[in-house]
């Protein structure tokens, strides 16, 4: 059997550190024929892997790219550099081994990475069908020029070899994390990874998740979803599982049809997810939400203007926001709420119509992230408005130094001004390039959490803190 490494690049522990999904899918339909070996550089930085790779001896190395930056204007992180100086390049160094790049962060920034990195080949896109027919042709001696999604060396240039298309049905196999890789450390602050399909159908402007999963949905059936679920918590006990589809209301439904499995095996499960679209959100669905053992989800509207609702190609409108906000609030869901400012159009009253939307709607014990600048990525409508407005100039890099795009309706310090204005009057509202609590409320957190038994989400406790420094004097 020959050797394949997969290494997890991904050190960021921010918001919380994120098990390697993607890798653990590729290895469960890989390891029938393939020794599969998954080192995950998140905790310790990855050094070992030298040594794993010496003793391991792989044929071939699939290194996965996540995180390009963290996509915030103000305290911008830029990844790449680290995951290529620290992890890619010294293995490189030590082994004649095949060298393989994939993930999201990398399909965003294909031929840019495989230029950094001198890599012999690259997959675009999601990898079960494209990374098995690369690995069993290479491992032939076949050529692999026409494959689509690949790419191979850093000269070729996106043609007819890394056309991107869509594969269709993506593996039925459960990933089983927890027996991949060590899970122990992502137990405490993070989650296990459940994802209920692949695709998105809208248009927001300047997102990458129709370009890196294609627009159609793609569902799994609830039984196999909800069966995952059984498993892993059979396995793993008791610990809370994150949706991680680009939204988990959609198409219609389906989120409706998975919390039915839930209620009718009478699990005892912790949930939460990202990415309620209002649009299809309804009481019907919070209820049924609540019942099946969601604690916590994210609300992500982005604005509450209809003006930057339509510009920024939300698909929904402010009445369908402030439907979902209403439910939201009936059934007392926890909820985190992204807002993203400074979009095509912005300005003050924009900004205005948001805020009066988060003081009418929104439950003070919620968290309200506030973030500001849009970070363009190839292939958006948004690139095209910013070469339109003279943003970027064509063929400028947007991998790095990472652009973000603002709009001429207000300048930025205006904008990051009337945020941290709008912040500081509400206790519950973040500018999010200043999430991290301080490391004494932190402990606090978790001190008083152990304390009283709490199983509310992280976020409510912070909060309530926050509050009480605040009152006292010590913000
Ligand atoms: C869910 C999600 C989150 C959740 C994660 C929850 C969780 N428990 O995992 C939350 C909200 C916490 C989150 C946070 C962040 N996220 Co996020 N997230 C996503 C999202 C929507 C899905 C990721 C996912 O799990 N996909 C499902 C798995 C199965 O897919 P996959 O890992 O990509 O793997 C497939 C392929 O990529 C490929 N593949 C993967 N590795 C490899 C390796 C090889 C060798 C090969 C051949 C193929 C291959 O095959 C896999 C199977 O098909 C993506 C967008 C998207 N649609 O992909 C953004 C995305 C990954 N996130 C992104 C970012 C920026 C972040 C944050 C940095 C944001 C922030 N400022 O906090 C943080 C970082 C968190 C961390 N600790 O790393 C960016 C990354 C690119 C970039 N701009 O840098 C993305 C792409 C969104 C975007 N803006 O375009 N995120």
């Amino acid at each position: 059997m020959k050797k394949l490494l997969l290494v997890n690049c991904n050190t960021e522990k921010a918001p919380y550190p994120v098990p390697p999904l993607g890798l653990c899918l590729l290895s469960a339909g890989l390891e029938d024929d393939w020794e599969v070996s998954i080192y995950d550089c998140m905790f310790d930085e990855g050094v070992d892997l030298i040594n794993r790779v010496l003793q391991f001896k792989p044929d071939y190395i699939g290194f996965s790219i996540r995180n390009i930056d963290n996509t915030m204007p103000d305290n911008c992180v830029y990844y790449v550099d680290n995951q290529i100086s620290r992890i890619i390049l010294p293995v490189k160094k030590i082994t004649s081994a095949k060298i393989i790049l994939g993930g999201s962060g990398f399909s965003i920034f294909p031929q840019e990475l495989m230029e950094l990195t001198q890599a012999d080949y690259g997959i675009i896109g999601e990898g079960e069908t494209a990374f098995r027919q690369l690995l069993d042709s290479l491992d032939k001696g076949e050529d692999v020029f026409s494959f689509r999604n690949v790419l191979v060396g850093s000269g070729t240039k996106a043609g007819s070899g890394s056309a991107y298309i869509h594969q269709g049905l993506f593996s039925d196999r459960f990933s089983e994390i927890d027996r991949k890789i060590d899970f122990t450390p992502y137990r405490e602050r993070g989650a296990y990874s459940i994802q209920t399909k692949r695709g998105c159908s809208h248009g927001c402007i300047y997102c990458t998740y129709p370009l890196l999963e294609g627009t159609a949905f793609r569902t799994r059936k609830p039984v196999d979803i909800v069966d995952e679920i059984e498993q892993a918590q059979s396995r793993v006990g008791d610990v809370m599982f994150e949706f991680v589809d680009s939204t988990f209301n959609d198409p219609r439904g389906h989120a409706e049809a998975i919390c039915r499995e839930i209620i009718r095996r009478k699990l005892r499960v912790r949930l939460r997810t990202m990415g309620i679209n209002p649009r299809n959100s309804s009481e019907e669905l919070f209820e049924l939400m609540m019942e099946a053992g969601f604690i916590q989800i994210d609300a992500t509207p982005d604005s509450a203007s209809p003006i930057l609702l339509s510009n920024l190609g939300k698909g929904f409108d402010l009445h369908e926001v402030q439907q979902m906000a209403t439910a939201i609030r009936k059934f007392n869901l926890p909820t985190m709420w992204f807002f993203l400012f400074g979009g095509p159009g912005e300005n003050s009253e924009t900004f205005k119509e948001t805020l009066d939307f988060i003081d009418q709607y929104i439950n003070p014990e919620d968290l309200v992230y506030m973030a500001s600048g849009l970070r363009v990525y190839p292939n958006t409508p948004l690139e095209k408005t910013a070469l339109q407005e003279q943003v970027i100039k064509p063929g400028q890099s947007l991998l790095y130094p990472p652009v973000f795009y603002f709009s001429n309706g207000i300048t930025r310090d205006r904008l990051v001004q009337l945020i941290h204005d709008a912040s500081s009057d509400r206790l519950n509202c973040i500018y999010s390039a200043e999430t991290r609590p301080p490391l004494e409320m932190l402990q606090e957190a978790h001190k008083l959490r152990a304390e009283q038994k709490l199983k509310e989400p992280m976020f409510r406790t912070l909060l309530r803190i926050r509050k009480e420094w605040k009152g006292k004097g010590l913000l």
